[in-house]
């Protein structure tokens, strides 16, 4: 994971720049930190020596007549203002690069929601996290189908928020190969902070096979739910037969009424699984220990979680 605290782990000040907008980013503030370093030093350093060296000593002190400098005062406001013009026509240049995508940008929609990322290609795969080739300026047309969230990329300096009921866009062109975490950053309720993916970027070749392969092509759900039942390691903790082991068996359970460890009962219906899978930890099972389900937050999308639903549907 590329965030800010590895960043420190790694010794570094600052996220991977992934991006050649990160680097003109990272530039600019610098220039910020190191130009208001110096004149805070300027400043409050300069106001501490004239306080040390025109001190009253003693009584006798007289308090001088004050005089006025119109060169002076002409100066330190001039200087600041040529300093700010530099630092706006500066931001403004890095801001209108990060507002135009490129009109051959590979385009992704981008579907936000409590509390996970969607992606959508043209091709009509989806995907839980954002799977893009290497140095191709990609373009997100974003939108939430609940409340507002905002997408980040620490490690590309892009952030932007994804508010429902219309289409908000962001791009970028990733330079470097590799896997980075993308964060929700707009408080979105409970699980907020749980809204994470990753962007994988690719080689063009292997991204185009990636994305070339349908790898559900021609599959009904059922086979669909069948395939990720072991693909993704259901099959490890639950298993159709109706014995349990790590995890209760699937046989039969679904529209049954399932007992909790604090007592509760509830349906085994679509929206039950689609929470055990996603906040295993949210309802636990009498007599199975919580934390041992992972979460499959991320790595399953809304579509293969209806496809695990009905497999689990066809386990009669
Ligand atoms: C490491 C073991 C493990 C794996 C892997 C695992 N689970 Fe679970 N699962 C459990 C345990 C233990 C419980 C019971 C405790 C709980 O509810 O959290 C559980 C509970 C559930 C429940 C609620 C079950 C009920 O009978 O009420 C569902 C639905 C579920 N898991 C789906 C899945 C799916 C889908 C996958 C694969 C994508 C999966 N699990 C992978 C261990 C696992
Ligand atoms: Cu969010």
């Amino acid at each position: 994971m590329i965030g800010v605290s590895t960043a420190f782990a790694e010794g570094r000040l600052m996220p991977v720049q992934g991006t050649s907008i990160a680097h003109s980013v990272d530039s600019l503030y610098y220039f910020l930190v190191i130009a208001s370093t110096i004149s805070c030093i300027l400043l409050i350093g300069g106001m501490i020596y004239f306080a040390m060296k025109y001190r009253r000593k003693s009584d006798s002190d007289k308090v001088g007549t004050l005089t006025h400098s119109g060169l002076l005062e002409f100066t330190w406001s001039f200087v600041p203002f040529l300093i700010f013009m530099f630092v706006f026509g500066w931001g403004w240049y890095i801001y209108d690069q990060m507002r135009h995508p490129p009109k051959d940008a590979f385009e992704v929609h981008v579907v936000a929601k409590q509390w996970a990322w969607e992606f959508k290609y043209k091709s009509g795969k989806t995907s839980s996290n954002l799977v893009v080739p290497a140095n191709t300026p990609v373009k997100l047309i974003m939108s939430s189908i609940d409340v507002l969230h905002s997408f980040y990329v620490p490690a590309f300096r892009i952030k932007q928020d994804v508010v429902p009921g219309m289409y908000t866009q962001v791009w970028f062109k990733s330079e470097m190969e590799g896997e980075f975490q993308i964060f929700c950053t707009e408080f979105c309720g409970t699980r907020h902070s749980e809204m994470l993916s990753k962007v994988l970027v690719l080689p063009q070749t292997e991204f185009e096979k990636w994305l070339g392969t349908d790898e559900y092509k021609g599959l009904s759900l059922l086979d669909i739910g069948k395939k990720l039942y072991t693909d993704k390691g259901c099959v490890a903790c639950h298993s159709t037969s109706g014995v349990s082991g790590v995890g209760p068996s699937w046989k039969g359970v679904f529209g049954t009424l399932r007992k909790l460890d604090n007592g509760q009962e509830v349906a085994f219906d679509e929206n039950y699984v689609r929470e055990s899978v996603l906040t295993p930890s949210a309802k636990v099972l009498a007599g199975f220990k919580p934390g041992v389900m992972p979460t499959f937050q991320g790595s399953l999308s809304e579509q293969e979680i209806t496809a695990i639903i009905e497999f689990l549907k066809s386990l009669k």
